[in-house]
């Protein structure tokens, strides 16, 4: 390990049920994100760039997919020798017939022995279904200069928002004094991102003393955190600045496409100094036809346009036919937008047909439309 002796745990796990279909069939952090990314590879480049070769992902729902995008870590360059992204699901143990991972401490919990292989100083937790560039090593720094028996890495968040968080005060110095995970009533805006750097040994020995409390959610915001305020160990905050997106609904998961083709985009996906990796794909370039009209929009490679896409992210081998508009919307991989159908403010799932004339979505509707089924179309 060579990033200061720092192992990550990026936990994958969770259903994202507030993305409702478009995480039936894959784990929230598979989900496709920017034209041609998954959420997942947000985390893995950051640790790829940090320094950090030694990530355990940690699974659960539906994560077939997620498992074998992850596996070889080759994308990341997280395959090196003594180096590698390690995909844990679940598993059954002789000593327990537990199978499941119940909170999210548990599933570090139940992963003790992998982490102990590597014997790490510290323990980096993140989670698998954000979307940010952040340098963990600098964060590392931090914790070590504050001598901290944990870091959490904190983000200003508006005050109407702050119950969906972890929120906490701080001293001066960024000591925290005190944390309430998803508070009603939220006493400030500063929010817990769900990013933990631990020492192993502290953490180790907290994990064993969670599994054994019967009344624990065995979960780091409800549990873990609370009980290393209450043994009164120095708790820190290290304060991140930059884009940071939990896309937990279909509301925020088209902002965040959106994002993307806004002028004053904070989440710069084009830095040569922090690269985002992702999958190779291997179609043809994009192709715009005669008929085509694009104006302020992804078209990524594979795409075939024919129709009109203004305001919009096309992910990979989407195709739009003739006389077809698509505005205000994101078409993740292979939709299809049939001749004369319109799709307006709209989120369209992966591989969807749009039929002939049909039409999704509309100008003037608050919320954003989920496309996640075959829309017939008009004979
Ligand atoms: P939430 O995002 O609500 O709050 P949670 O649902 O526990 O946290 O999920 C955290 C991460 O762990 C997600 O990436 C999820 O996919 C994964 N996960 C959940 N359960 C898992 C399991 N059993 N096994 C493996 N992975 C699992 C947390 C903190 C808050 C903080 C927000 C920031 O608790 O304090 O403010 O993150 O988003
Ligand atoms: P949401 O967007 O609904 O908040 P999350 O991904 O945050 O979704 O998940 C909410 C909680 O439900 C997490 O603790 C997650 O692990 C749990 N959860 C959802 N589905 C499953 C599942 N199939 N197995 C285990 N835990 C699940």
């Amino acid at each position: 390990m060579k990033q200061n002796n720092m192992l990550a745990m990026i936990l994958a796990g969770g259903r994202g049920s507030r993305l409702h279909d478009l995480t039936n069939k894959v784990a929230k952090p598979a989900v496709s994100y920017g034209g041609k990314y998954r959420i997942i590879d947000f985390p893995l480049s950051n640790c790829a760039n940090s320094g950090i070769d030694v990530v355990g992902v940690l699974t659960q729902y539906e994560s077939i997919l997620l498992n074998s995008y992850v596996a070889a870590g080759r994308r990341w360059g997280l395959d090196a020798k003594d180096s590698g992204v390690y995909v844990l699901p679940p598993r059954e143990k002789a000593d327990a017939n537990l199978n499941v991972y119940r909170g999210t401490a548990d599933a570090i919990s139940q992963n003790i022995d992998f982490v102990d292989a590597y014997a790490p100083e510290h323990v980096l937790i993140l989670s698998g279904d954000h979307i940010y560039k952040m340098n963990y090593a600098e964060m590392l720094a931090e914790h070590k200069a504050h001598n901290a028996d944990a870091t959490i890495a904190v983000i200003e968040v508006p005050k109407k928002e702050a119950s969906r968080f972890g929120i906490m005060n701080t001293d001066e110095e960024g000591r925290i004094l005190e944390f309430e995970e998803k508070p009603e009533k939220p006493k400030s805006n500063l929010a817990s991102m769900g990013i933990y750097i631990f020492d192993w040994k502290l953490l180790r020995k907290m994990l064993v003393a969670d599994m054994k409390d019967p009344d624990s959610n065995h979960d780091f915001g409800k549990d873990i955190i609370p009980q290393l305020l209450a043994d009164d160990r120095k708790l820190q905050a290290y304060k991140f600045k930059g884009y940071w997106k939990d896309v937990g609904t279909i509301d925020s998961l088209w902002e965040a496409n959106m994002d993307l083709i806004t002028d004053n985009n904070d989440l710069n996906l084009n830095d040569p100094s922090w690269k985002i990796y992702t999958e190779d794909v291997t179609t043809l370039p994009q192709y715009l036809g005669p008929n085509a009209s694009v104006k302020g929009a992804f078209v990524t490679q594979g795409c075939m346009v024919d129709g009109e896409v203004n305001h919009s992210v096309l992910f990979t081998s989407a195709k739009v036919g003739v006389g077809a508009k698509v505005i205000d919307s994101v078409l993740m991989p292979g939709v299809v937008v049939e001749e004369g159908a319109v799709v307006q403010r709209a989120l369209v799932a992966d591989n969807v047909k749009i039929g002939k004339d049909a039409v999704v979505g509309s100008a003037d509707s608050e919320n954003i439309e989920l496309v996640a089924k075959r829309v017939k179309g008009v004979e």
